[in-house]
């Protein structure tokens, strides 16, 4: 990738899950170095702190569902109208928005704030989860759980009319990666909407990057493309530090490999780096390879 101004965005946020942790994740990959080790591949890199909403996450509040059986809704509401007005602000100044999290309901907000700008955005979404339930097919009430079904559009309309009115993304816009733990709501929903997916079975049998070589293809004509990088799309043999974790993913070396192609890609003009949880980590290991990860999106390359 070219040079570029990255503005480090933390993003706190653990409203939308239950475990105790996961909004230490921005402190903890900003203590392995975040933003030395990507100034040393040359970028210009600012760290706007983190953004905080009206909720302080330390508090537990899990037990408070909206009628809609969402849990935490006033919280994830809340903090993803302000994540989407700093996004969107560094959108404007031409900067890289680069989202460390905190879990993935952060990302209505961050995908929110890209809208005004990108109204073609294409979306690589590397998680072990589908992301795209909404109140009806939510088993849980967890909005983590539910970010791309926002974002096109389902489920609750306040969030859905986030930062601007309607959906944010198109079906047609969406790669899928690395999932292999799908609820039958979400199987259904991305069938019938024909969502491009690559299972873990598909990334096992073609290797990641291909699959991210396929990806580029199929998002070629989008006006440009945001990362959304869950890391319990890794195995858990190599990942502790995160809250949903499920067998049989992604190794780091392949990733590490997959993503040094989606670095040599102009269209990538976003990032979010998810689901860090330092409680349940093994001496911030999972943070480490998070900033290992956050080199390899922005062009670090073995040779
Ligand atoms: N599909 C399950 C649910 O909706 O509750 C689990 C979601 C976990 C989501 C993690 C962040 O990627
Ligand atoms: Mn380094
Ligand atoms: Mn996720
Ligand atoms: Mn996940």
């Amino acid at each position: 990738m070219s040079v570029v101004k990255i503005d480090i965005i933390g993003a706190p946020t653990a409203f939308g899950q239950p475990k105790l942790g996961v909004s230490l994740g921005p402190d903890a990959v900003r203590f392995c170095g975040l933003k030395k080790h990507l100034s040393e591949l040359g970028h210009d890199v600012a760290d706007l702190g983190n953004v905080y909403g009206s909720y302080r996450p330390e508090y537990g509040t899990h037990d408070i569902k909206n009628d809609e059986g969402l849990i935490n809704f006033e919280q994830v509401k809340d903090f993803s109208e302000r994540l989407a007005s700093t996004v969107e602000a560094s959108l404007n100044r031409n900067h890289f928005p680069f989202i460390v999290g905190g879990d993935h309901s952060l990302s209505i907000g961050s995908i929110s704030g890209m809208a005004n700008k990108y109204n073609n955005l294409g979306v690589l979404w590397i998680d072990a989860h589908g992301d795209i339930n909404n109140s009806e097919t939510s088993p849980s009430g967890n909005i983590h759980g539910m970010p791309l079904g926002v974002l096109l559009g389902e489920g609750s309309e306040e969030l859905v009319n986030i930062h601007h009115e309607g959906a944010k993304l198109k079906h047609e816009n969406i790669v899928l990666i690395g999932v292999r733990d799908l609820d039958s709501g979400e199987k259904t929903y991305i069938k019938e909407h024909g969502i491009k997916c690559y299972t873990m079975s598909d990334v096992e049998r073609l290797g990641l990057d291909v699959v991210i070589t396929k990806s580029l293809k199929y998002l070629q004509d989008c006006d440009g493309i945001h990362l959304s990088l869950d890391v319990d799309s890794l195995d858990p043999l190599e990942i502790q530090g995160t809250g949903t974790k499920v067998a049989g993913g992604i190794f780091l070396s392949e990733m590490l490999i997959g993503l040094n192609i989606l670095s040599k890609t102009e269209l990538l003009v976003s990032a979010d780096l998810v689901e860090v949880n330092p409680l349940l980590d093994d001496c911030n290991d999972t943070a480490e390879k998070a900033v290992k990860i956050a080199e390899y999106i922005f062009g670090q390359s073995q040779l």
